[in-house]
C-alpha cells in the first residue's frame, strides 16, 4: 500500500486545521489554536482499494510559514482553503497556487480549491461564483465549499484530491509504455537496416508487421487503462454553501503561539 502525501495549505485562520481533523477524527475544533505544523494518517477506501493518507496540517500564519517550501516539495496534492468570511484569504492562495505550480514545475499538480466556513453565511464576502470563476481561471481546478463545523464536503474534498493524484499516476504509466513501445518499434528498424540488402526486405517486413502488431496490442492495453482513469474519475460537481450559522472562536495570542512552538517543536501528531 502507498502513502499519499496531502498537503492542507491557506491563510491563517481559515479552518485547515477543522477541516483536516474532521476528516480524520470525525471532531469539530470549535477554538483556535494556531498550527505550527501537524501530520495524521488516515486509510480510506476507494473503488474497493485501501490507500493510506499521510496529512500535512501547515501553518497559515506567517511567522510559521518558513517550511513550506519543503512541503510542497514532498506533497503529491494540495488542498488549497480560503474562508468565504475572508477575502484576503483568497488572495492569499493566488500566491500559495504560484508557488505551489513554480517547486513542482508542472501544471497538471492534483490540487482541489476549498471555500470554507459556508455556514457563516450571515459573514460572507465570497460568493459561490466568484469560486467558481476563481477555479476556471485556475484551469477549472475541482472547486468545493465546505463546512468544518457542519462536516459539509469534508471527505469529498479528501477524494477528490486522491482521485485525481491516482488519475495522474496511470497516465504516467500510460506516457512511459507509449514512450517505451516507440523506442523499441525505432531500435527494430535501425537494426533491420544493417542487415544485407537480400535478408533485409524479408526480415523488415515481418518485423514490421510484428512491431505494428505489438503497438497495436499495446495502444489498445493503454486505452484500456485510460478507461480504466475515466471510471475512476467520478463526475464531480461544485458544492453549494451549507446555510446554518456557525460560531468562529478565536484566540491567537503571541505568547500561547510561542509556547506552542516550545512544545510542538519536534512532536507531530500521528494519527491513524
Ligand atoms: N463557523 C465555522 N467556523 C470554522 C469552520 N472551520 C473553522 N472554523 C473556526 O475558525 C477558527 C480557525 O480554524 P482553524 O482550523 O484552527 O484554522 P487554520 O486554518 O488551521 O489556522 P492556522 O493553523 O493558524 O493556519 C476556529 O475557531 C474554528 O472553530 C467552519 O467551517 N465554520
Ligand atoms: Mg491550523
Amino acid at each position: 500500500m502507498r502513502d499519499y502525501k496531502l498537503v492542507v495549505l491557506g491563510a491563517g485562520g481559515v479552518g485547515k486545521s477543522c477541516l483536516t481533523v474532521q476528516f480524520v477524527q470525525g471532531v469539530y475544533l470549535d477554538t483556535y489554536d494556531p498550527t505550527i505544523e501537524d501530520s495524521y494518517r488516515k486509510n480510506i477506501e476507494i473503488d474497493n482499494k485501501v490507500f493510506d493518507l499521510e496529512i500535512l496540517d501547515t501553518a497559515g500564519i506567517a511567522q510559521f510559514t518558513a517550511m513550506r517550501e519543503l512541503y510542497i516539495k514532498s506533497g503529491m496534492g494540495f488542498l488549497l482553503v480560503y474562508s468565504v468570511t475572508d477575502r484576503q484569504s483568497l488572495e492569499e492562495l493566488m500566491e500559495l497556487r504560484e508557488q505551489v505550480l513554480r517547486i513542482k514545475d508542472s501544471d497538471r499538480v492534483p490540487m482541489v480549491l476549498i471555500g470554507n466556513k459556508a455556514d457563516l453565511n450571515n459573514e460572507r464576502v465570497i460568493s459561490v461564483e466568484e469560486g467558481i470563476e476563481v477555479s476556471s481561471k485556475w484551469g477549472r481546478v475541482p472547486f468545493y465549499e465546505t463546512s468544518a463545523l457542519l462536516r459539509s464536503n469534508v471527505d469529498e474534498v479528501f477524494v477528490d484530491l486522491v482521485r485525481q493524484i491516482i488519475r495522474n499516476e496511470m497516465e504516467s504509466v500510460a506516457i512511459k509504455d507509449a514512450r517505451n513501445q516507440s523506442q523499441q518499434f525505432d531500435m527494430n528498424q535501425s537494426s533491420s537496416s544493417r542487415l544485407p540488402s537480400s535478408a533485409k526486405k524479408d526480415t523488415k517486413q515481418s518485423k514490421n508487421k510484428q512491431s505494428s502488431r505489438d503497438l497495436y496490442n499495446k495502444s489498445s492495453h493503454g486505452q484500456a487503462k485510460t478507461k480504466k482513469s475515466t471510471s475512476v474519475n467520478e463526475k464531480r460537481k461544485p458544492s453549494h454553501p451549507a446555510s446554518k450559522p456557525g460560531v468562529t472562536n478565536r484566540t491567537d495570542s503571541n505568547s500561547s503561539l510561542q509556547q506552542k512552538m516550545k512544545k510542538k517543536k519536534n512532536s507531530s501528531c500521528s494519527i491513524l
